[in-house]
């Protein structure tokens, strides 16, 4: 082998022995392999020699690229270990960490709510009823005996469709189907969302009510004061004081709100209650005599009481949850509080 080529070999086995990544490699690689590399030239040198001299100096230069070749190859995969075992190292997994744990779904305070309100109910023998969302004027309004004129109708109460069909604003139509549709006696309660166009701090576009009805020969106020009062007790686990005030609604005759002595203050006075010691909870009444009949139910023979409530703000008192919004919000540090089921 001649002395260059001894020297190239060397000078390529300097090279590539300090090259610190594949890029330098890569340099090094078409320095002496590329178009113009010195080994390229010095393969191109041998087509003006003679052929015996072509002969050995073709072997002897075979050789010395098979060296330098086999030393980029060993230093390429030198390089390539190197750089995996970073990565791997810099993704290390402790396999022997404990695991984050699964998180278990949780219910809505509303929907405990709404479950410890149907189950009250039930035990009583009260049918659990629904209907849709989407109502007409005839069952959210006429029915009801609620005046074109009232307010309650007007546009910005009320979200109407194009058609003529509205989202319902109580639960009321569900039972006036219910009447039409069955005999007495009748003990039903319909939970469920409503909507009226109405968005501030205490009050969201859509929230959720329980009604209900009862109608036999023999309803009366008297009852109805005692269901609605011990349903509350059931509801808070204790005694509360409540209070029945005279009132209107269209639909009842005659009506009352009712309050329970405020259960954030124990009735001393407080925000919760605007220092009045009370909290209004629900609005009922004898049912009109006229939404009997309008209902199918002869209002000669049967006499019906009905009470609504709306169930978001009862969450709320019930929990202790004092801001509207968290209610919609589904922050996972509130519903997570809410895992009792
Ligand atoms: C309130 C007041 C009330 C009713 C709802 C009712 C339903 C029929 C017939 C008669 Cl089908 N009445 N429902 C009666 C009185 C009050 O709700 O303040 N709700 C949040």
């Amino acid at each position: 082998m001649t002395i260059e080529l001894t020297t190239l070999i060397n000078e390529a086995l300097a090279a590539i022995a300090p090259a610190q990544t594949l890029a330098e490699l890569e340099a090094v690689k078409v320095r002496f392999f590329g178009k113009k590399g010195e080994l390229t030239q010095a393969m191109q040198a041998l087509g003006a020699l003679a052929p015996e001299e072509k002969k050995v100096q073709g072997q002897a230069l075979n050789v010395a690229k098979q060296t330098v070749m086999t030393a980029l190859n060993d230093k390429q995969h030198l390089l390539e270990d190197a750089i995996l075992a970073q990565k791997l190292a810099a993704q290390a997994i402790d396999v022997t960490l404990p695991g984050r744990g699964q998180s278990f779904g949780s219910l809505h305070p509303v929907t405990c709510m709404q479950h410890d309100i149907a189950m009250y109910f039930s035990k009583l023998g009260f049918t659990i009823a629904s209907g849709d969302d989407m109502e007409d004027e005839y069952h959210n309004f006429d029915a009801l005996n609620i005046p074109k004129h009232h307010p309650a109708r007007a546009m910005h109460d009320t979200f109407y469709f194009p058609d003529g069909h509205l989202l319902r604003t109580h639960t009321s139509p569900v039972q006036i189907r219910y009447m039409r549709d069955h005999e007495p006696p009748i003990h039903i309660i319909a939970p469920g969302r409503v909507y009226r166009c109405d968005s501030d701090l205490t009050h969201t576009p859509m929230f959720h009510q329980v009604e209900g009805l009862v109608v036999t020969e023999e309803a009366s106020f008297a009852e109805l004061k005692a269901l609605l009062q011990d349903f509350m007790h059931q509801l808070f686990g204790r005694a509360l004081a409540m209070r029945f005030r005279p009132s209107f609604f269209p639909f009842t005759e005659p009506s009352a709100e009712a309050d329970i002595a405020c259960v954030a203050c124990d009735a001393k006075g407080c925000r919760i209650c605007k220092q009045t010691g009370w909290l209004e909870v629900l609005g009922c009444g004898m049912v009109h005599p006229q939404v009997l009949e309008n209902a199918g139910i002869d209002s000669k023979v049967f006499r019906g009481f009905a009470f609504g409530m709306g169930i978001d703000r009862l969450a709320m008192l019930r929990y202790q949850i004092h801001d509207l919004r968290l209610l919609f919000e589904n922050d996972l540090r509130l519903l997570q509080q809410f895992d009792r089921l």
